[in-house]
């Protein structure tokens, strides 16, 4: 039976980078106007950084912030929460920190790379989720302490159970789409083998070919709102 519908598919995995957010206005990480080209991640985004310097760390953080508050889902993303509505089961599976899947109205994400959006304090061990704003108070009202963006910074472990739950979630999927990924990054780069390892059917929505490209069986060569509404209204006919 030849399946061409999200509808048709009783599990999906959305697995997100940030090429998902790029027409939201979310710069990506690597290629044209990534953010490390700009800011190298060893003086903002990693413990060392954060131990060294947290003030240049929280500058970097509250500028990220500030930018991404201006940004809205785009129509992929919207796209993935609907069809969150209408699918039997519906994963989201992101790389991004950016929150734009909730705000579209996802509501199985895992966050593989934490949230910018939230910050905790290692010594007091908690937690708090704040607006899509830029954080004025930057010291832990427990100890007196620098907040650290809940993040996960190279060089930090993955939150385990969510890894366990992504790797879980892929397992027993039957459709993994894999949208805006340099496929670069482990061990969220090692996820999609765990698709064909499941027997799903496998797409990747990516303007660029990836080391991963070889792993999927249809390759859709454009901006993730185009492929995906492509996906959604079934004239992308998914492998039978
Ligand atoms: C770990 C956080 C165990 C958020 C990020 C040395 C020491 C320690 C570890 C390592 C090491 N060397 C290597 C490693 C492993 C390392 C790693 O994988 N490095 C790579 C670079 C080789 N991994 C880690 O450190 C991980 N932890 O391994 O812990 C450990 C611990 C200690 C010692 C050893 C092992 C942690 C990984 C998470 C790092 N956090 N950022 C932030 O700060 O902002 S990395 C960053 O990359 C983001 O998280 C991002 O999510 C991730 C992946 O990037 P992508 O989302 O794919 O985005 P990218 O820009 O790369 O690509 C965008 C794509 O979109 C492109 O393909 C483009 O073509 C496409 N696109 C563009 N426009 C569109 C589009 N697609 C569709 N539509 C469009 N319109
Ligand atoms: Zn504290």
């Amino acid at each position: 039976m030849s399946t061409s519908r999200l509808r048709d598919f009783s599990r999906i995995v959305f697995f997100t980078g940030a090429g998902m957010s790029a027409e939201s206005g979310v710069p990506t990480y690597r290629g044209a106007g990534g953010i490390w080209k700009e800011y190298d991640y060893r003086r903002y985004a990693c413990q060392e950084a954060f131990v060294r310097d947290p003030e240049a760390v929280w500058e970097f953080h509250n500028y990220r912030r500030g930018l991404v508050a201006r940004c809205a889902p785009n129509l992929g993303h919207q796209i993935v929460a609907r069809s969150g509505r209408r699918s039997a089961r519906v994963t989201v599976v992101t790389q991004n920190i950016d929150g734009l899947h909730a705000l579209a109205g996802s509501s199985e994400i895992l966050e593989l790379h934490g949230n910018l959006w939230r910050v905790r304090c290692d010594t007091c061990g908690v937690k708090q989720q704040d607006g899509h704003v830029v954080r004025e108070v930057l010291r832990c009202d427990g100890c007196g302490g620098w907040w650290r963006p809940d993040i996960v910074w190279f060089g930090d472990y993955l939150h385990e159970p969510t890894l366990d739950a992504a790797q879980a979630a892929i397992a027993a999927c039957d459709l993994f789409v894999s949208i805006g990924t340099s496929a670069v990054v482990y061990p969220a780069a090692y996820l999609p083998e765990y698709a064909r390892k499941a027997g799903a059917r496998r797409v990747e929505i990516n303007p660029d070919e990836t080391p991963a490209s070889e792993l999927y069986e249809l390759h859709l060569r454009g901006p993730a709102t185009e492929m995906l509404t492509r996906l959604a209204d079934g004239d992308a006919e998914l492998l039978a």
